[in-house]
């Protein structure tokens, strides 16, 4: 089995998903305008101020029974690969092993110079953290639009994509890729695709089936009828 987890299985946590108006401070700015390079490279403040404020969100929130059912889940099957669009860490706060964070993970700082991972440094005089070796700044060890996906991140979910029986894809409006093209690719490999999510997306229509409900809701319905 491989799973895909997007925006929708923490949305019952608390954490806004992309597609929802962001809320307050934000709701004038759109995502695919502050989690890009070039954002960084022209106000690094503004930029770093969206991700501490959505770094405090996720700190003040708990995994849900959607993010717990998957780690159940993960008990019940031969094999489970769990790919994540989430920067929040909540599979691994459930318990979830071996996730592959395709897109990073916000709670981490990198060197923006040196791509090595760096614990918090010394803040420069603009009050942005920079790296305590090489001085440059340090940015949060997500993928930004138009940066490449890690590579063993990359490798690792193709195959788990290709190889799987079952391919099960919670609350992604599957809009971004290269992760949207892992449901396409089970399928061209054969594997059963079945969607949870809340409205339709790009994939209802390809997915040999579509549960129409909130993941915190349908992934324990769905270990449920596993147990019988
Ligand atoms: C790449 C980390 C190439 C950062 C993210 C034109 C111009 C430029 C680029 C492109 C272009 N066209 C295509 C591209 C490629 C681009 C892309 O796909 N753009 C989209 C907008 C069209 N992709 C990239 O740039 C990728 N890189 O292509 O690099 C390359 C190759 C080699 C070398 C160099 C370069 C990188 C993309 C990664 C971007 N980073 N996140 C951060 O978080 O700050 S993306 C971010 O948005 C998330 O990680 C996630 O992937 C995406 C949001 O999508 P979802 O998770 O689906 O969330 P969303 O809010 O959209 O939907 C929520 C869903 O949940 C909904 O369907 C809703 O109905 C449902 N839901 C809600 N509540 C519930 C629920 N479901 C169940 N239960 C509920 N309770």
């Amino acid at each position: 089995m491989c799973v895909l987890t997007g925006a929708g299985i923490s949305a019952e946590s608390g954490v806004p998903t992309f597609r929802d108006a962001q809320t307050g401070l934000w709701a004038r700015y759109r995502p695919e305008d502050l989690a890009t390079p070039e954002a960084f490279a022209r106000d690094p403040q503004r930029v770093w101020e969206w991700y501490e404020w959505r770094r405090e969100l996720v700190r003040r929130v708990e995994p849900n029974a959607g993010h717990r059912a998957l780690v159940e889940l993960a008990g019940k099957v031969p094999r489970l690969t769990l790919v994540t669009q989430n920067v929040d860490g909540l599979h691994q706060r459930a318990g979830s092993t071996g996730v592959i964070e395709y897109h990073g993970n916000i709670l981490r700082d990198r060197c923006s110079a040196e791509g090595t991972l760096a614990g918090r440094s010394s803040l420069s005089i603009t009050g942005l953290p920079e790296c305590a070796r090489c001085g440059e700044l340090l940015r949060p060890d997500v993928v930004w639009f138009g940066e490449a996906i890690p590579r063993q991140a990359l490798l690792e979910a193709d195959v788990a994509a290709a190889d799987c029986d079952v391919f099960l894809s919670v609350g992604t409006a599957s809009v971004v890729y290269p992760a949207a093209g892992l449901a396409e690719s089970a399928l061209r490999s054969g594997a059963r695709v079945i969607e949870i999510n809340t409205e339709s997306t790009a994939l209802t229509p390809l997915a040999d089936i579509a549960l129409r409900g909130p993941s915190g809701d349908v992934l324990p319905q769905l270990l449920q009828a596993l147990r019988r």
